[in-house]
Order: C-alpha cells, then structure tokens, then sequence
C-alpha cells in the first residue's frame, strides 16, 4: 500500500514487474536505471545467475517529480519468471501497488504468458486482492521477433480487463519509460481520495497536441475499435481509436472518469473520459 506522508510531502509506492521467465522484467529495470539522473534514482540492486536469470528480485527507487506539491517516489521490482521461484514472487507483491506484466510476444510462448498470469492472480490471493483491485499494465514485449502474436490476440488471451497496454521492444528501450509513467500516473490516481479529486490536477494529463491534417486510417491491431473520431476546438479532423477501458471511477456525486488509452497515428496515449450527469426533471418533483 502507497505511504503518504503529509510532515515530508512524499508519497512512496510499489511498482512490481510480472510476467514469465525471460520476457523482459530485468532489462526493463536496467533501461529505467540508465535513463534516469542520478539524483532521480537509488542504486540498482539486481541478483542474477550466470546467464543472467533473477535468482531473487532486481530493486531500483527512483523519483519520479511532483504531484501537488508531493515528492513521488516508487520502488521499482521484478520478480524472477521461473516456475519455481513462486515464494519470492509472492514475497516481492506484498503491499504491491502498480503491475507491469511483461508478456513475450512470440506465438510459441502463449502458454508461459497465461500460467504466469494465473500465477500473479493466485498470488494476490494470497493476500485477498484481485487483479481488478490493483492498476495494471500489459507489456507486450518483443515486438521486433519473427513469430510473434498480434496485439489483438495477446489482447484477448490475456488482457480480460481491458487495461491498458504497451507494445515494447525492452532491448531497445523502446516503450519502456512510457509504461512507467503510464503505470505511475494510475497508481497516483489511485491513492487521492475521492472527495479531493475535482479541486486536483489529474495525473492523467491529456498532452495537448496541434490539429493534426486527416490522417491515414488506424491499424488494425487494437481491440475494441471505435470508428475514427474527434474534431478539435481548433478545427482540422485527428482520426484515433479507443483501444483499451480502465475502472470508471467516481470524481463527484455527479461525475464519471473512465481512463482510457487511445491510438492516434500508431501511437497510444492515456487520456481520461469525464463524463458528467445533468438530470433534467420533465415532470415536477413528488
Ligand atoms: N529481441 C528482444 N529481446 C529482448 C527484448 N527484451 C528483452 N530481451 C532479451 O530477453 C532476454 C531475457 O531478458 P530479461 O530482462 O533478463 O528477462 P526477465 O523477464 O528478467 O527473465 P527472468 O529474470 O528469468 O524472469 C535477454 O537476453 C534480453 O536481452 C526485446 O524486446 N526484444
Ligand atoms: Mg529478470
């Protein structure tokens, strides 16, 4: 569970990379370490066979700016993958606040992705929680490789929640700090009481963009496609797609926020849809 300590300005939680054996957790965290300032992150501390297996958890705090005047830090874990560290595993969720589950792309490797994502499911249970209690991200790692699935199956194998998600090349760095910020501002959200939340800025800040000219038609890849939408303000029409659904979560008596990743010209973006209820009553009140 996130620390908000009021006296320091800090909130701190626990961010945990899932996800099977070799699919990527270790050199998530290692691109994470070589990205960040020095002064934004604490020593890595990884614990690797040989051949470069997590025997036990790799471990990195980092600083990740302010929220409302709040110091954000997160404690960065992997778990190791193999089938037969599952005590470590269970041991490194306690208290998690946030999941990355790194999924191997490649066809071959569909099964080891379920078994570990039932395994996750099995380990929250452990301590009463859901994977619908707890933000979660889906990684799909290892898009440069022959063989590999479509986002569209991996979507509906393993994403049964409809979170969002990330296509990755973690070797290359690619997607990897976006999936942090993605899975740290769901998490922040998380911890702001609900009375608070219209008087707060969202961490699910919209980046505002220009009007973009018609754009070619979305891909194909996502699931849920909705049909090219959206005029801005300024005139000039942006085709995007709504790709995944998060929690709707409840700002107001009135008011709805469903956070929800949209695609827009191959790129996904994590925005919120507010949705606000005016009850008109048609005929006088008893
Ligand atoms: N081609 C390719 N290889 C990758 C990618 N991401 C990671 N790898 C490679 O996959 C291998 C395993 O990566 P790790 O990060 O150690 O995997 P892990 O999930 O930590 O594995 P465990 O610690 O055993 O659970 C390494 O050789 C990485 O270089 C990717 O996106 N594409
Ligand atoms: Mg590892």
């Amino acid at each position: 569970m996130a620390v908000i300590d009021q006296k320091k300005k800090e909130i701190s939680a626990k961010i945990v990379y899932y996800g099977p054996g070799l699919s990527g957790k270790t050199t998530n965290i290692h691109f994470i370490h070589s990205k960040l300032k020095p002064e934004h992150r604490g020593k890595l501390m990884t614990l690797a066979t040989q051949t470069d297996r997590t025997l036990f958890f790799d471990y990195l705090p980092v600083e990740l700016g302010e929220v409302k005047g709040m110091k954000t830090r997160f404690q960065i874990y992997t778990v190791p993958g193999q089938v037969f560290y599952n005590a470590t595993r269970k041991l490194v969720l306690k208290n998690v606040d946030g999941i990355v589950f790194v999924a191997d792309s490649q066809k071959r490797l569909l099964n080891e992705n379920i078994d570990s994502l039932n395994n996750l499911e099995a380990n929250l249970k452990f301590y009463n929680k859901k994977l619908e209690d707890i933000p979660i991200i889906f990684q799909y790692n290892k898009r440069d490789l022959p063989e590999i699935l479509t986002v569209d199956e991996l979507q509906q194998k393993l994403n049964k929640l409809g979170s969002p998600f990330q296509e990755a090349v973690a070797s290359e760095g690619k997607s990897v700090l976006s999936t942090l910020t993605m899975i740290s501002k769901m998490v922040l959200q998380k911890q702001r009481p609900a009375e608070e939340q219209p008087h707060q800025p969202s961490p699910f800040k919209l980046k505002e963009k220009p009007a973009a000219p018609p754009a070619a038609p979305p891909p194909a890849a996502a699931s849920n496609p909705a049909p090219p939408a959206a005029t801005p303000a300024g005139g000039g029409v942006r085709n995007w797609e709504i790709v995944s659904w998060g929690n709707p979560e409840r700002v107001s008596p009135s008011e709805l926020k469903i956070p929800m990743v949209i695609r827009e010209k191959g790129k996904n973006e994590t925005v919120s849809l507010k949705l606000v209820l005016n009850v008109e009553w048609l005929a006088p009140k008893q």
